[in-house]
């Protein structure tokens, strides 16, 4: 199929097929997964045009690679950008982009809660090259608005946050931030929904960023990343971000695990969509617990957004325990199914605490102020019959 068609095809169709054409590669139905470090040129001056790009073809793995640009272009079609990189994480991916995109004397603005490692990249890695990081609350407009300045390069943000599921107007950021400075470039980490459930960049994101080891891969078995934007910003992230400032380069082996993954995406989604639906029902309900932050909730304060921007309310869900911190060890403690354990996305319910885990970096002050409380407990819905994760749940939840 032609890997440009954007829209023609339906997101499920273009999951399997967007980007590879078996005609061209022997009648193969998957893409070949090509080891190869380098390329062969016929002359120096291929080799020099490869290299600047005036010829076709690839010059080097730390650059590019064929199995990989099935993947960039798959990824670019279904978050309906111009062109994607994979990257060897997710991690790889925002610290490549940020990289390219500011230096010192720049200021990024970015949503106050962040996924641990990304504020550890902003507050212990860029500030530390002079770029300016400053905090608002993304949930706040007039926040926003009185944090933008001359400064501003890039804005920042994950929707829904990870861990506490606050959800961000994407299209009244990007429109704030427009409006400040069309030179501003909007950044959404789009690890939670995913492009089967969000596309940020039709709602006037510039660049989204994934951990495609989350639901991108889907099974828990690889780790890397990705970024999607226009061409031209792809481009110098390629050039620059990964070949020269991180190197974060995804093997080929883990392309074609994440190509196999995606072709379940919306399938998989789906399920998670609807577990996480029951389970924070159930856990609504629940005497022992104390909040659920989930945007499926109809009482959840961002369950109108979610409404506007994403087309279900994603797997992942957070809570307090009436019991706080330790009730929420007590439980962590007596599960049977669920698997106590960070990342997210996979076949198997994740529960974990981010203030001890995935969001530790933080100090306990910066938990305070960013959002993040001691008691808060995160579950990632897996793939399993609903009844028996509950059954989990409420067995590890009884007195
Ligand atoms: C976790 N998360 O939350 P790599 N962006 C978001 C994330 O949740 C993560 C990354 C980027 C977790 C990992 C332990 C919203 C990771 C970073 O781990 O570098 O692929 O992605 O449990």
């Amino acid at each position: 199929m032609p890997s440009g068609n954007k829209t023609k095809l339906s997101f499920a169709t273009r999951s399997v097929h967007a980007g590879y054409d078996s005609a061209d590669n022997q009648g193969s139905l998957n893409p070949p997964i090509y080891m190869t470090s380098t390329y062969t040129f016929d002359n120096v001056a291929q080799g020099a045009g490869r290299f600047s790009g005036d010829e076709p073809g690839h010059f080097y793995s730390r650059i590019s690679n064929p199995t990989q640009e099935v993947l960039e272009t798959r990824l670019a079609n279904l978050e309906e950008g111009e062109a994607a990189l994979a990257t060897a994480s997710g991690m790889g991916a925002i610290s490549a982009t940020l990289w390219t995109l500011v230096g010192p004397g720049d200021q990024v603005l970015v949503d106050k809660t962040l996924y641990g490692c990304t504020f550890s990249f902003m507050e212990h890695g860029l500030k530390k090259f002079g770029v300016d990081i400053c905090y608002a609350d993304f949930t706040d407009h007039a926040d926003v608005k009185a944090k933008l300045s001359d400064k501003t390069k890039v804005v920042y943000f994950e929707t829904p946050v990870n861990p506490n599921m606050r959800v961000i107007d994407i299209a009244a950021i990007s429109a704030l931030a427009k409006g400040h400075n069309t030179d501003i470039k909007v950044m959404v980490d789009n690890t939670y929904c995913t492009p089967a459930l969000q596309r940020p960049l039709t709602l006037g994101a510039d660049l989204v960023v994934h951990s495609a080891t989350k639901y991108l891969g889907g099974h828990g078995d690889l780790i890397a990343g990705a970024v999607v934007g226009d061409a031209e910003t792809i481009q110098q992230i390629r050039l620059f971000g990964l070949k020269d400032m991180t190197g974060a380069v995804i093997s080929p082996m883990t392309v074609f695990l994440i190509l196999r993954g995606i072709k379940t995406l919306q399938l998989r989604m789906e399920r998670h969509c609807q577990n996480a639906q029951a389970i924070a029902e159930m856990l609504e309900a629940h005497p022992g617990v104390d909040q659920v932050f989930f945007p499926g909730l109809k009482n959840d304060p961002y369950h109108e957004i979610a409404c506007k921007q994403m087309d279900d309310f994603g797997g992942m869900i957070a809570l307090e325990l009436k019991g706080g911190y330790e009730a929420g060890v007590r439980m962590l403690n007596k599960l049977k199914l669920a698997k106590l354990a960070v990342s997210l996305g996979d076949a198997e319910t994740l529960i974990q605490h981010p203030a001890s885990m995935t969001h530790s970096v933080y100090t306990l002050e910066e938990r305070a102020k960013h959002g993040i409380t001691e008691g808060l407990v995160r579950i990632s819905a897996g793939l399993e019959a609903e009844v028996d994760i509950i059954a989990d749940l409420e067995q590890a939840l009884a007195e």
